[in-house]
């Protein structure tokens, strides 16, 4: 069968881009590298947790409008939307990660016929969608295949969703559309429109790449703004809860919220790309990282101080209930989070045994998974631990009680329970 549409990594972006074209009764293939992925999809079910994803997922399988598979076949357009992470260097330079993108753009190889149409949504350095362009001219020529790369249409068309409101922000969110030839962005832009109610812009593909990096490097400048404020007002004995909520009555004044860090592998990682792109350039955007990374260490260190001070030794070992292990509010994704991080680093301390309070799992994970953390309920961890610190601001865990902690230190790193 020819698909309309063949979405390559069905994971967070990519599994519901393809269910909505799906819904829209686009002809869609969903292409997984990982066969339980792949399995799971088949059977209408998630492998992630998104609200209202579940359903999507379900009826476009059932309607057969969607199915999965390990590797791509010929459609009118392909969808690229696997992860880009980034590389350490030697040197301890962040470089992007491409080789999932490199290794997507080389798979279409053997299916693509000229006219089709190769849009990279996953976030990318700028010179990517070119590059694509590159990659499949030389492999082409390496499986000795007629060079079509010419005839192809490459376009940029970042994904913009928020995790916890992927579907909402997925039809309503302005976007940007940038092709490498005005034309493949005029043809992205009609494909989107199969489901987006809000703007769609066009410009050139590198303007697009920019664009969705210096969307990321804002919020990041800014939740350092934040971060830094927070270890301020500590210093100084000022309650940064009050000073933000008092700051933003300002007409022009909207600080973010300090947190225990920055996670996720958006935020966290985006920013980066522009500092290896023009590292003399970039002290801001790599200053805000810094300040961001450096975030969980302080609040270690507070937490460590805390519990020295209530008494904590090896032989006098104090429970600490830990809130949260998420990289945000109301999400299942543990990946990149300062949570995890943080309670990994308390848990080697030999006066502290830690609880672990996170609603959205049922298992630790690895990086937690040994004998000095124990994940539970919330309830038993306000009646066991001795110690509370709060990492997450999910939902369960908003106004609780003063009386619910019996009077024991609390540390609070979202503003839920100490917020002025
Ligand atoms: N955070 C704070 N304080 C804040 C806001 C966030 O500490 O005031 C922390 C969160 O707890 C989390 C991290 O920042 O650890 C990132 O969370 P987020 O909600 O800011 O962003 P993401 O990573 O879930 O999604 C971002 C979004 N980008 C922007 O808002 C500019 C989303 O629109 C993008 O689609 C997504 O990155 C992406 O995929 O690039």
């Amino acid at each position: 069968m020819r698909y309309d549409i063949c979405v390559l990594g069905l994971g967070y972006i990519g599994l519901p881009t393809a269910s909505i074209f799906a819904a829209r009764r686009k002809r869609v293939l969903g292409v997984d590298i990982a066969p339980g992925v792949v399995e799971t999809i088949n059977q209408g079910k998630i492998h992630i947790e998104e609200p209202d994803l579940d359903v999507l997922v379900k009826a476009a399988v059932q309607s057969g409008n969607l199915s999965a598979t390990t590797a791509p076949a010929p459609a009118d357009t392909y969808i690229i939307a696997v992860p880009t992470p980034f590389t350490i260097a030697p040197d301890g330079a962040r470089k992007p990660g491409l080789a999932h993108v490199e290794a997507a753009a080389r798979s279409l190889a053997t299916v693509l016929a000229p006219g089709e149409l190769i849009i990279l949504e996953s976030t990318s350095p700028v010179g990517t969608t070119a590059k694509i362009k590159e990659w499949l001219a030389d492999e082409f020529h390496r499986l000795s295949l007629p060079d079509i790369s010419g005839e192809l249409r490459f376009a940029h068309c970042p994904e913009r969703i928020l995790p916890g409101q992927m579907l909402k922000e997925l039809v309503s969110n302005d976007r940007i559309v940038g092709g490498l030839t005005p034309e493949a962005a005029t043809q992205a832009r009609e494909l989107y429109k199969t489901f987006c109610t809000a703007e769609i812009f066009t410009t050139d593909a590198a303007t697009a790449e920019m664009a969705k990096l210096a969307e990321n490097a804002f919020r990041d400048v800014n939740i350092a703004f934040a971060n830094e404020l927070s270890i301020i007002c500590e210093k100084i004995g000022v309650n940064v809860w009050e000073l933000i909520r008092l700051a933003n009555r300002h007409p022009r004044v909207k600080i973010l919220q300090p947190g225990p860090g920055v996670g996720g592998h958006c935020i966290a990682v985006d920013p980066w790309f522009i500092v290896d792109a023009a590292p003399g350039q970039s002290r801001l955007i790599r200053t805000a990282r810094e300040v961001n990374d450096a975030k969980p260490c302080h609040v270690i260190a507070r937490a460590l101080d805390l519990a020295r001070a209530s008494g904590a030794t090896p032989s006098t070992p104090l429970t600490l209930a830990c809130y949260g292990l998420a990289f945000k509010a109301d999400v299942d994704d543990l990946r990149e989070s300062p949570a995890v991080g943080i309670v990994q680093s308390l848990s080697q301390d030999p006066s502290l045994r830690i609880l672990a309070v996170e609603p959205h799992i049922t298992k630790l994970p690895k990086s937690l998974d040994s004998a000095k953390v124990t994940l539970t309920t919330m309830e038993d961890a306000l009646a066991r631990a001795d110690m509370h610190i709060l990492l997450v601001d999910h939902r369960p865990f908003k106004n609780l009680p003063a009386p619910a902690f019996r009077g024991k230190p609390i540390l609070d790193t979202r503003g839920l329970w100490q917020a002025a």
